[in-house]
């Protein structure tokens, strides 16, 4: 049997997504994770292919970056896509996403930098807003029209994952119009309420992220 280990801090972040394709799989792994703080990171980060993690061990081999180790995970357990066409589409709703993830880098430096409720809503407002409404239009569009009400008509593939998880993320941080945007709530509900998700989500650590 595969030995897996994928090694994260203790936040869901970007190892979310892989957790929840070993969840949906089925597949047992080792979920080893450590406080940013904590003495183990900096003993391990020069063991590290790119100094970062997360950090996929597979029999012992190293995969780095969390998309690769995302899509490596969804080749393994079928969810991927079925066609190349449909790998190709699912690659690009992943690389969307992380478009929008790009988008929030502002907001989430000056967090870290401790800047006041005020200017981190001015940030929301100027810069990130205009970018998301565009993101949930375009979003929208492909939800209303797939078959499956994933984002593939053939069903969910790896980036349903890492969308359900983010607009969770993002509600949270900037709630989002629920009469505007409907189809991202039933979305994320169908993802959410997967009876190997909704387990995980139950159990898994609970994080502020
Ligand atoms: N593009 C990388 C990915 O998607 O895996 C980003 C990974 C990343 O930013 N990792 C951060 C990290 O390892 C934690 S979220 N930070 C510690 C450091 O750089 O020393």
């Amino acid at each position: 049997m595969v030995h897996y280990k994928l090694i994260y801090f203790n936040s869901r972040g970007y190892a979310e997504t892989a957790r929840q394709l070993f969840a949906l799989a089925e597949v047992e792994y080792e979920d080893i994770r450590f406080e940013h703080q904590g003495p183990e990171w900096p003993k391990l980060k020069p063991n590290t292919p790119f100094g970062q993690v997360p950090l996929l061990e597979v029999d012992g081999k190293q995969i780095p970056q969390s998309l690769a180790i995302t899509r490596y995970l969804a080749n393994k357990f079928g969810y991927a896509g079925k066609s190349d066409e449909d790998k190709a589409w699912a690659d690009a709703f992943a690389d969307q996403i992380k478009d929008l993830i790009i988008l929030f880098g502002p907001y989430h430096i000056a967090k870290h930098a401790g800047k006041s409720a005020d200017e981190l809503s001015a940030i929301l407002k100027d810069s990130v807003r205009p970018g998301l409404e565009q993101f949930y239009t375009i979003i929208a569009k492909y939800l209303k029209q797939s078959k499956s009400g994933f984002l593939l008509d053939s069903g969910i593939t790896y980036p349903d994952l890492i969308l359900a998880e983010l607009t969770t993320i993002i509600d949270n941080v900037d709630p989002i119009d629920k009469s505007k945007h409907p189809e991202l709530f039933e979305h994320q509900n169908k993802v959410r309420s997967i009876p190997q998700i909704k387990k995980w989500i139950e159990k898994r650590p609970v994080t502020e992220n």
